[in-house]
């Protein structure tokens, strides 16, 4: 199995690329605007001999729902099992042969990303645990603060020599009283003391712009800081599989000391319409805040359905 060119397709396949799938495609990518997978996308490029059936099974599997992929499988996590209880979080990166993965490729100025979300999108989290590099095992201390089911995702890229980046996930259960949340479509997020806004519409199958604008008591916010080598970060997990997608600011990395602001651009492509999962993580003085959004995707034309009633003008909802 050709690993690498498989992921090259769940970038591409699950093309929230939000970013990946459109490099692929050769377009132009404005400064200042974000891609997650360009890399793979790139590598989409390479793979032109697999056959169309192959390459379209394979673009139908999305990122980040599995515990295996790539060649390496998450192992199962420990952590507190119950709410409030002090304890850590770890677990390992290991080959298909059970062996611990010690050695891991930079991205993003971590070795590794753990993104932990409770299975109805509340209580975000984006850490970076510590790799004990004798065992493989990656830890930090830990604390759930509510009860339910989370998805660990492990994002990270392999030592391997023109590896691409693989993110594999569990599920993690934590026992205690549930409340689960219902998302609502919701652009506009108040986070500590700042505003922030959502605009932009996401069309399935299609690359839409999309901004994001922080605000403080009124007044655009352009100090945005550097923070892991981009002005802002947005993961988004797509509601019913929570598929991931992690996305970092394009172009440049920004020079210490510099800053950006009020808006970030981020290009985004939804593998399908419906209901995506937005986290936008940006620094000021210092201190990382996190914005969350729900947005709808809308079906867009779809390409191939020719035995579909398909309506041109279909623009009145
Ligand atoms: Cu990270």
């Amino acid at each position: 199995m050709r690993a690498g060119a498989r992921l090259a397709l769940y970038g591409a396949g699950l093309a929230v690329a939000f970013g990946g799938a459109f490099a692929a495609a050769g377009a132009v990518i404005p400064d200042r605007v974000v891609a997650g997978w360009t890399d793979r996308g790139e590598m989409n490029q390479h793979d032109a001999g697999k056959s169309t059936n192959e390459a379209q099974t394979e673009e139908s599997t999305p990122n980040g729902v599995s515990i295996e992929a790539g060649g390496f499988v998450l192992a199962p996590i420990a952590a507190p099992g119950d709410v409030g209880a002090r304890g850590e979080l770890s677990f390992q990166v290991q080959t298909l042969s059970g062996e611990a993965v010690t050695e891991f490729a930079e991205a993003h100025e971590k070795d590794l990303h753990l993104i932990v979300v409770r299975a109805d999108g509340a209580e975000f989290r984006h850490v970076h645990p510590q790799l004990d590099e004798a065992t493989g095992t990656w830890s930090l201390p830990w604390t759930w603060d509510s009860a339910g089911t989370y998805r660990v995702y492990a994002d990270f890229t392999p030592a391997t020599e023109g590896a691409e980046g693989v993110t594999l996930t569990r599920t993690v259960e934590v026992a205690g009283t549930f409340s689960p949340v219902t998302s609502e479509v919701r652009r506009t997020a108040e986070v500590d003391d700042f505003d922030v806004t959502l605009d932009g519409d996401l069309t399935a199958g299609t690359t839409s712009d999309v901004t994001v604008s922080v605000a403080r008591d009124g007044k655009p916010v352009t100090a945005l800081e550097p923070y892991l080598g981009a002005f802002g970060h947005l993961v988004a997990l797509r509601d019913g599989d929570l598929a991931y997608l992690h996305v970092h600011a394009q172009g440049d990395a920004p020079r210490v000391g510099s800053t950006a602001g009020p808006e970030i651009g981020f290009m985004a492509e939804a593998p399908t319409a419906g209901r995506y999962l937005l986290y936008f993580d940006f620094q000021v003085d210092g201190t990382v805040h996190t914005a969350e959004f729900v947005v709808d995707a809308g079906h867009g034309e779809m390409h191939g359905a020719s035995d579909e009633t398909h309506s041109d003008d279909a623009d009145g909802h």
